[in-house]
């Protein structure tokens, strides 16, 4: 158990955050295509492997959250990807669920599905190299819904998920996501983040999972996006921390909030907030996924000459978001020559 706490405390190690690139084949294929780039094989390991070689990226992120098939995945030099990034001083980890699907006879709900096999699949990523795992539960706002069964469900999953990651030896990142999607306020949105975050902790109590060697990636607790009272970051800091200190244990190393849609400076500023406000039990981080990635994605535009652009707006983006680990960020920081 020790050794999953140093490397949950090495995946919030101060000023540093994860990058979320495990988005699966039907995600990255939307992603490319607002690029208009065609998802093929050959694409995805070209520009995540520019996104995993840009230099110096360790300063800032400490680990890299993979789709099945990157891990898997050389680079050109025919180094294994997993290495590519140990070498960067940088931890591989593995989206290990198989996505949220429709919840029976729950019209509008999701269950997150992958439990069958995973035992083994857990000791097949951990011998090409990851260290820690991830899987996300799905929860929509709309009338009616989350029923209390849809959480029920969610917290079941991502508690015997994370029980067998331990076994494995893998660090689990437990992520239910509350949607942003929808018109409601902030209030509403706490309400459900707690009792989804409620539910996910009395279910990994009951399967023995130990929190000192895992961490949470929740959604920030911010207005609908279709809301007309839109939260300033300092009331998102102030309502967020007020949830989770209700709900997570002071055990958990760190929290490692998705981005979940907001815009990459939405999201900065939000972390920013939480940690001018402190007083937390934990580490405040980041594990974002289109708040890294979206100015890196088109830039790159799906051509190698442009590598050097868009590994500076990945490496402007982490120095962002690094910044407001220690709730040192300043829009100033958002003119790229501020990178250092
Ligand atoms: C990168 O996207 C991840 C994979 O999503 P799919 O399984 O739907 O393809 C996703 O789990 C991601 O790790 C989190 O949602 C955080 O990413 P954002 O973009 O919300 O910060």
């Amino acid at each position: 158990m020790k050794q999953l706490a140093d490397i949950a405390h090495a995946l919030v190690s101060p000023g540093k955050g994860i990058l979320a690139a495990d988005e699966s084949s039907p995600t990255i294929e939307k992603r490319f295509k607002s690029i208009q780039v065609p998802s093929t094989e050959e694409n995805r390991l070209a520009y995540r492997q520019l996104l995993f070689s840009a230099p110096d990226l360790g300063r800032h992120i400490s680990g890299v959250i993979l789709f099945d098939e990157t891990l898997r995945q050389r680079a050109s030099d025919g180094m294994p990807i997993a290495e590519l990034l140990l070498r960067q001083g940088i931890v591989p980890g593995i989206k290990v669920d198989s996505g949220a699907k429709p919840l029976a006879m729950h019209a509008g709900e999701k269950v997150t599905e992958g439990l069958d096999g995973l035992r083994g699949r857990l000791a097949d990523y951990a011998a090409l190299g990851a260290q820690f795992s991830k899987w996300r539960a799905v929860i929509s706002i709309d009338r009616g819904i989350p029923t209390p069964f849809c959480l029920e469900a969610n917290a079941h999953a991502l508690a015997r998920f994370a029980a067998l990651s331990q076994e494995a030896g893998l660090v689990p990142i437990v992520e239910p996501e509350v949607l942003m999607d929808g018109g409601h306020t902030i209030e509403c949105c706490e309400e459900v983040t707690g009792a989804a975050l409620g539910k996910v902790f009395a279910s990994l109590a009951a399967h023995r999972v130990h929190f000192e060697g895992m961490l949470l990636k929740p959604n920030m607790v911010v207005s609908g996006n279709k809301c007309e009272a839109q939260a300033s970051p300092r009331e998102v800091a102030e309502v967020t921390l007020r949830c989770l200190k209700r709900f997570v244990p002071a055990a958990v190393p760190g929290i490692v909030f998705l981005s979940g849609g907001l815009s990459d400076g939405d999201a900065t500023k939000n972390l920013n907030a939480m940690n001018q406000l402190g007083g937390a039990p934990w580490e405040l981080s980041f594990s974002f996924g289109r708040a890294l990635q979206s100015p890196a994605l088109k830039a790159w535009g799906g051509e190698q000459e442009n590598g050097l652009a868009m590994q500076r707006a990945l490496l402007h983006r982490a120095h962002c978001n690094h910044q407001a680990r220690f709730g040192r960020y300043r829009e100033s920081m958002e003119t790229p020559d501020a990178t250092p």
